[in-house]
């Protein structure tokens, strides 16, 4: 076996052990007797250090006029893409999706890292008449200063990229703290960074626990940003934190997204949609497909369809080019996952299919579980309501439009919504009335464009959104400026204007 690679902290631009000493192994999901890599267990020791770097290299960092930043940030991703399949390759073994999907997810960075770029030439801010002659009123957007930005494990690359390309783009300062499960996309990331030629200080990346790196970096005073994506219990905990201190703070948190389907629809493109929009990722997007609502007239016809479909779904090792499904992150979360089905049966949902995890052969190395599909979900019960972040889809029958749309947004999340109808009158409904940040007609819940929002309503989030121009409303302030040049003092709302 090759030997591990130990990877370090990145702080102050250099490549460092954690002061307490401890490291973790980051295991592959997929084989778990596999070490993907050794990182450090930071402590808030660590952190501290990491945010004064930060703090120290903001004043020049932000006097780097942005397309220059902006430069930087092109080279970067230039290298991410003559890396992307080493990169992909991985992710998969960290993560354990499979090579299609962090190809995309590599991609996603890639898209954000060449918009990034094009912004440092626009960060488009506002002018407007005032209300008094000889006075110039404008707006210009400065950066914040330093941003913590907290990551996930479904999106390795993705998310840091969302977060930081255009945090650092408007001339932010970034600590970074990837999820435990998935370090080694980040790193890699940090170093292509280092590579391009980003100087010290700018960029920090600290491993280790939420309850250690995580809190440190929230309660920290000089952090006057904080990004973070995963659950919706950690993002209240969060907000909490952040509202004490003041500080700006964007989330994503979880869904519980839904895709209709009308009588007018084409049945396999919509069997097609869910198939990807609940099993990719082995149903761990906060965009999947977690609800599937049928209008009575296709029910029986589709739920044939679909069996036939899941069935054939290849499960297996996420490195082979064929696999459709990869396992789950780990032992934990399929413990989760499975305490969701057996509440979904004790509630009286009728499990159609899976509902345990995969055994024998290969399924005994890594967290592999069933596609899981229950029917005969009415929208009370815990599996309709809560995320459950794994292949695991519920099913609703329903009588009319009005009826579907009422079920898909009696949730409190309100992420990714689709439907899929052939009538234009019924598109248009469920555009307008469906609660959720993104809705696709005839398209599955997941698949967003990194130059478009990105975010959700309701428990969603706190009314951000990432992605193209409006992420760069969480790391920009905005300073107005008045200019007077009529030489005379001129009183704003009290003076009138005349000739
Ligand atoms: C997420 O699951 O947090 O739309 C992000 C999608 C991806 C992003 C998902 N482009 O499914």
């Amino acid at each position: 076996m090759a030997e591990v690679k130990e990877y370090l902290n990145y702080i102050d631009g250099k490549w460092v052990r954690s002061k307490s000493g401890r490291t973790f192994e980051n295991r592959n999901p997929a084989k778990w007797d596999e070490v993907v890599g050794i990182f450090q267990k930071s402590s808030k020791e660590d952190v501290e250090a990491a945010i004064e770097a930060a703090k120290k290299a903001f004043p020049k960092w932000k006097r780097i006029p942005a397309p220059k930043r902006g430069e930087i940030l092109r080279r970067a991703t230039e290298i991410i893409m003559e890396r992307k399949e080493e990169l992909a390759r991985l992710m998969t073994r960290e993560m354990g999706k499979n090579l299609k999907e962090t190809r995309g997810d590599v991609q996603e960075a890639i898209d954000t890292g060449f918009y990034a770029f094009g912004e440092g030439r626009r960060l488009f801010s506002w002018n407007t008449p005032s209300e008094l002659p000889d006075k110039f009123a404008l707006t210009f957007r400065k950066p914040v200063g330093v941003v913590g930005a907290i990551t996930p494990w479904n999106f390795p690359m993705a998310i840091p990229s969302w977060k930081v390309f255009p945090a650092l783009l408007a001339g932010n300062t970034v600590v970074i703290k990837p999820a435990t499960d998935t370090p080694a996309s980040s790193a890699e990331m940090v170093k292509i960074l280092e590579e391009a030629g980003l100087p010290p200080g700018v960029l920090n990346y600290v491993t280790g626990s939420g309850s250690e790196v995580g809190e440190a970096i929230i309660n920290h005073p000089d952090v006057r940003v904080v990004t973070f994506t995963g659950s919706a219990e950690v993002g209240s905990r969060i907000a909490e934190v952040a509202g004490k201190h003041l500080k700006k703070v964007s989330l994503e948190l979880g869904g519980k997204n839904p895709q209709i389907v009308m009588p007018s629809a084409d049945l396999d493109l919509a069997v097609d949609g869910v198939l990807w929009g609940a099993f990719g990722t082995t149903g761990q997007r906060c965009t999947a497909t977690s609800r599937l609502i049928l209008h009575e007239a296709i029910y029986d016809e589709f739920i044939d369809r679909l069996l036939k479909r899941v069935n054939e779904l290849k499960i297996g090792d996420p490195l082979e080019e064929d696999t459709d499904m990869g396992p789950v992150i780990n032992q934990a979360q399929r413990e989760r996952i499975h305490g969701y089905v057996e509440i979904g049966k004790k509630e009286g949902a009728k499990l159609l299919i899976g509902g345990e995890p995969l055994t024998g052969g290969i399924y005994d190395r890594g967290w592999f579980y069933k596609p899981t599909i229950f029917v005969d979900v009415t929208p009370d019960m815990t599996i309709a309501q809560e995320e459950i972040f794994g292949p695991v889809l519920s099913v609703f029958k329903v009588k009319s439009l009005d009826e579907a749309i009422e079920v898909a947004n009696g949730v409190n999340y309100g992420l990714s919504s689709s439907i899929y109808t052939t009538n234009l009158l019924e598109a248009m409904k469920a555009v307008e009335e469906l609660e959720a940040g993104i809705t696709y007609v005839n398209a599955p819940t997941i698949g967003a464009e990194t130059h478009l929002p990105f975010g959700g309503v309701k428990k969603t989030g706190n009314g951000h959104r990432e992605g193209g121009w409006t992420v760069y409303e969480i790391f920009t302030e905005w300073k107005t400026v008045y200019i007077d040049f009529s030489g005379k003092l001129q009183k704003a709302q009290i003076d009138t204007w005349e000739e």
